[in-house]
């Protein structure tokens, strides 16, 4: 019985030093020390010895096993250890790696239009003021000297809120908010969302503008014809051309259109200015006094001019972009092709 105490302990060990993993060497220690297992199977067998010989071998007996619950605890440990190892090599991050590649958003392209505006302005002292865009008629058509029966007050051309409300047709309310509110002098740009009636090919029920504002003493169209080709020329180049056209608006008086050479042909003719050498660009004029009367301005002590552009055109012309729909569509394909 001794003998076979001694080879079952023997086989235990091997067996525990060929287990592979922690799985396999507790099913080892079952299948030998378990409520079931061969040491179990021994100690019933016990029953056949001489009654004076059981003690002496049930001593051994637990001997056996106390060895063989070391020795399974040494290997697990063992077996833990390169386990550890197994895992912390196979999970190793190389943090030599290129990152997985992120895209990140931009700016869209009426955005950059505007901040470019704004930028070039800055310099010359220019500071941005906003507004709401659903517009009480007083800043919107009124104060801006636009009567009662102005075709632009028409509902076919105006978005009507109600019957005093309406959503901004341009964002001259930002100015006129401004004249109200602020002291003298000042110089400011009004971009935003405006809303018309009016939607083809080349015209959007809600487009976007920027207008400019500067109140002063002594201001003259010189001045104004100055400040836009500043603009126009850190806008688009010093190569173009800048010319006044007379034209007519109620907030302005006297008032102008202002073109410039085309930036893409240079002023020789090409698609873009329908062979003519120039663009549109925007309007202009010095402030009406009627303007600075409804805004409680002294006229005889402050002059100002205004100046306002789209600013959809100015995107169409600075990217070629062909269909002003592309702006509000919101394709990934358009837009990425902005962004820096
Ligand atoms: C105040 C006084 C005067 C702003 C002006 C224009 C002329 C003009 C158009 C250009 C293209 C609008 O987007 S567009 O269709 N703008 O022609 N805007 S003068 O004059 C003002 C504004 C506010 C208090």
């Amino acid at each position: 019985m001794q003998n076979k105490l001694a080879q079952l302990t023997d086989l235990a060990i091997e067996e525990f030093k060929q287990a592979k993993g922690r799985r396999e060497l507790y099913d080892i220690k079952v299948k030998y020390l378990g409520k079931q297992g061969q040491f179990s199977v021994i100690m019933k067998d016990m029953a056949q010895l001489p009654k004076e010989e059981r003690p002496v071998f049930g001593k051994v007996v637990n001997e056996k096993k106390n060895l063989l619950e070391q020795f399974y605890s040494e290997q697990e440990a063992h077996l833990k250890k390169i386990e550890l190892e197994q895992k912390i090599s196979s999970e190793r991050v190389d943090l030599t790696l290129p990152g997985p590649k992120r895209t990140t958003g931009g700016h869209h392209p009426i955005a950059l239009v505007i901040n470019d505006i704004v930028m070039i302005l800055s310099r010359i002292g220019y500071s941005v003021r906003l507004g709401p865009q659903i517009e009480q008629d007083w800043y919107n058509f009124s104060a801006l000297n636009i009567p009662a029966d102005h075709p632009a007050r028409d509902l076919q051309d105006t978005f009507y809120i109600d019957p005093s409300h309406v959503l901004r047709t341009h964002t001259s309310p930002i100015q006129i908010h401004t004249l109200e509110n602020e002291k003298l002098p000042l110089r400011i740009l009004a971009p935003g969302a405006v809303y018309r009636c009016d939607s083809d090919i080349s015209h959007s029920p809600n487009f976007h503008q920027i207008e400019g504002m500067l109140v002063d003493k002594k201001v003259s169209m010189a001045d104004l014809k100055g400040t836009i080709v500043f603009l126009l020329q850190n806008l688009f180049s010093t190569q173009i051309q800048v010319r006044f056209r007379p034209s007519y608006f109620p907030f302005t008086e006297p008032s102008a259109e202002f073109d410039c050479t085309c930036p893409l042909c240079k002023g020789k003719g090409c698609r873009m200015c329908k062979q003519t050498g120039w663009i549109e660009i925007g309007g202009c004029g010095l402030i009406n006094p009627k303007v600075l009367e409804a805004t409680k301005v002294d006229g005889e002590e402050w002059q100002g001019f205004a100046f306002g552009l789209g600013i959809e055109r100015m995107a169409i012309i600075r990217y070629g972009i062909e269909d002003i729909r592309w702006f509000t569509e919101n394709d990934v394909r358009f837009l990425e092709q902005f962004t820096s």
